[in-house]
């Protein structure tokens, strides 16, 4: 109770930040992403991780204006940066199933990205299968739309669902994210190395590309690489950082 009525401010309070983490593009080695993920910084408890706060946010509906603004804010952000070099650099942003039970999720991107101006391509969402498996009403004919507008639409943490085959051809998503658990025990982990080579394979069969979470070490992203996956974001490149330190990271990775 405690954290809900605190967490009910920090909107208004303006406590909330968004640190970005940047998407490695294997084959030409270039930054062509980043994931926006949201930090809370409450006043006497230092920088709070999402874990700690978005199921209570859910729990309470607040992610509803909560994930609005993370939107509006991560569109504006990757606007800003187009406008200052970065022509192209994609956001993606995390949306949490009771966006999709709440209405006003289809409205709310559609807000973002007329008031920042950017470029829809340069959006992704990122869905989780748990969540299309809940098959809110009309989440499939939601994510066509979006796709209709050139809007990118990404699975989050692959591999740790049931998604078939058949479903995601239907549902039309352009990108795979392989689970970190899968990417962390692969150097040692024969079985674990056998899946992230299957999720490569079908993803290619469905024309869709991959990115590996967690990468940690140099050994796993060249091992990536030669397996076909497409991108890589992790703790080897960059942790999530606030935009400004960001800014300076891309300038010294160039
Ligand atoms: O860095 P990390 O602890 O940031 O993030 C943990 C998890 O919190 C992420 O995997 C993601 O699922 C969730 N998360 C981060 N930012 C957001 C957000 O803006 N909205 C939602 N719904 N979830 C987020
Ligand atoms: O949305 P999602 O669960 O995918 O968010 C990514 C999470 O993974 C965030 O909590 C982020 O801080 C974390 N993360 C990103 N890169 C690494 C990494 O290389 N190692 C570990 N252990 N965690 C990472
Ligand atoms: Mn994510
Ligand atoms: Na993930």
């Amino acid at each position: 109770v405690e954290t809900r009525d605190t967490l009910r401010l920090a909107l208004p309070r303006e406590e909330l930040v968004l640190h970005y983490q940047p998407q490695i593009e294997l084959g030409a080695g270039r930054v062509v992403g980043v994931e926006a993920l949201l930090r809370w910084n409450r006043p006497g408890h230092g920088l709070v991780m999402p874990g700690d706060f978005i199921p209570v946010a859910e729990g309470s509906g607040l992610i509803v204006p909560m994930g609005r603004w993370v939107l509006n804010e991560a569109c504006r952000q990757a606007a800003a940066w187009h406008a200052g070099g970065r022509p192209g650099l994609v956001v993606a942003v995390n949306l949490s199933a009771v966006q999709f039970g709440q209405g006003s999720l289809e409205q709310d991107v559609d807000a973002a990205l007329a008031s920042s101006g950017l470029d829809p391509a340069c959006l992704e969402l990122e869905l989780t299968e748990s969540m299309l498996l809940r098959d809110e009403p009309g989440i499939l004919d939601l994510v066509r739309r979006w796709r209709t507008r050139g809007i990118q639409v990404s699975i989050d943490d692959f591999g740790t669902g049931y998604s078939s085959l058949a479903y995601l051809k239907r549902l039309q998503v352009n990108k795979l994210k392989i689970d970190r658990s899968f990417i962390v025990d692969m150097a040692g982990n024969q079985e674990d190395r056998a899946i992230v080579q299957a999720i490569i394979e079908m993803a290619r069969t469905l024309r869709l590309k991959t990115i590996a979470e967690g990468v940690e070490d140099a050994t796993l992203a060249s091992q990536l690489r030669f397996m076909g996956c497409d991108e890589v974001q992790g703790y080897l490149y960059s942790r999530p950082l606030p935009a400004s330190e960001l800014a300076t990271w891309l300038r010294q990775f160039d």
